[in-house]
């Protein structure tokens, strides 16, 4: 018999030490992190009102002509996976662990309550699971599209819930015709019938939550967002309203570290940026680069590329075509990783959106 108590003793305390699901923030020491992908991807057809309303928020009906529909062009598909096999290796360079969703094919047709859609694809975990601690919420996407997403998701997630994560979802919403309103010049709102939001309209700070009201959240998401983190422990949240009528908030704020933002100047200036920002220094983004390539169609704005993914408070991986944004975050400290992601604004996905950060060192802690 040779040294038992070694071999007894060595799995109990690595199951003691790390938590299946653990991640606050936006900034701190990443450790495990889902990376979406393009295979499978298909798009909604652009008369569908929920499509309209979050992939096309800044077009009018009569520009939406010509929008495409239906499986995402195999070249596409094809540059963005060799693209995000670039970002997995980097992240595993940096002792990330990386996990991928299973393999789905989103142009199979499904029904909902009164209307019928395929699905949209796996590209962007970052938008319909929010991770609040050792909480993984699955949040009421307005997009009929996807409806059906996050099954690719659920084996990694009963995984991280048989490994002690909470995990818990929002009502099912109906996601009937009247969510979806046009407004006097011509552009779609989401309405008030339901709660209805994407964990993309949030960001975390700690303590502190902030949740943009938009095409993608509507106030009833924000009240039962409030009403349930009430459980989960003291969060607070700030509601951004006015500053982005389309999507999600991470392309007009990205975290850094603590005390340090990255903002839009063409969404905040000083005046508008939240509260809980007031003590802190902010780094006012360069404007983006055009990019020639992409089509009427995209599903971002330019803004796409401050979409960064913090690995830890000095390290990012940041959009590799834009110069001037790597230039001013080395000035700050932190040490960039430049990545390229051709296809980002076509299939509407930074850095930050295909990411979905499950472990991160950081706590319940007051960045205030
Ligand atoms: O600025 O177009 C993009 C959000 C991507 N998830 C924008 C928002």
């Amino acid at each position: 018999m040779t040294e038992p108590s070694t071999l007894t003793q060595a799995p109990a305390t690595a199951a003691a030490t790390v938590a299946a699901v653990n991640s606050y923030d936006e900034f701190t020491r990443l450790r495990e992190v889902i990376i979406g992908t393009a295979v499978g991807a298909a798009l909604p057809s652009p008369e569908d009102p929920s499509a309209w309303l979050n992939l096309y928020p800044d077009l009018r009906r009569d520009e939406l002509a010509g929008a495409p529909s239906g499986p995402v062009d195999a070249r596409v598909v094809e540059e963005t996976e060799e693209d995000l096999a670039g970002l997995c290796a980097a992240l595993e360079l940096a002792d990330v662990v990386v996990r991928r969703p299973a393999p789905a094919d989103h142009s199979v047709a499904f029904d909902g309550p009164g209307w019928r859609s395929h699905g949209m694809y796996s590209y962007c975990p970052r938008d319909l699971t929010l991770v609040l601690g050792d909480t993984l919420i699955e949040t009421p996407s307005p997009t009929r599209a996807r409806w059906h997403e996050n099954r690719s998701l659920h084996a990694l997630f009963a995984e991280y819930h048989h490994g002690g994560g909470r995990w818990l979802s929002a009502p099912e919403p109906q996601l009937a015709d009247d969510l979806y309103g046009v407004d006097a010049s011509g552009l779609p709102f989401l309405a008030e019938s339901e709660p209805a939001f994407e964990a993309a309209n949030v960001l975390r700070v700690g303590r502190d939550l902030l949740y943009q009201v938009s095409g993608s959240g509507n106030e009833a998401g924000l009240r039962w967002l409030r009403s349930t983190v009430e459980h989960l422990g003291s969060f607070h949240i700030e509601p951004l309203r006015g500053v982005y009528a389309g999507t999600h908030i991470d392309s007009t704020i990205a975290l850094l570290r603590p005390g340090l933002v990255l903002l839009n100047p063409a969404r905040l200036d000083a005046s508008t940026a939240p509260a809980l920002f007031a003590g802190w220094d902010v780094v006012w983004c360069p404007a983006p680069p055009a990019d020639p390539a992409t089509g009427p169609f995209t599903l971002s704005s330019p803004w796409l590329s401050m979409n960064l993914l913090m690995i830890d408070t000095d390290l990012a991986v940041v959009d590799a075509d834009h110069p001037s944004l790597l230039r001013v975050l080395e000035r700050r400290g932190i040490t960039v990783i430049p990545i390229r992601l051709r296809h980002a604004r076509t299939l509407g996905g930074g850095f930050h959106c295909v990411s979905l950060d499950v472990r991160r060192d950081g706590g319940l802690e007051d960045y205030r």
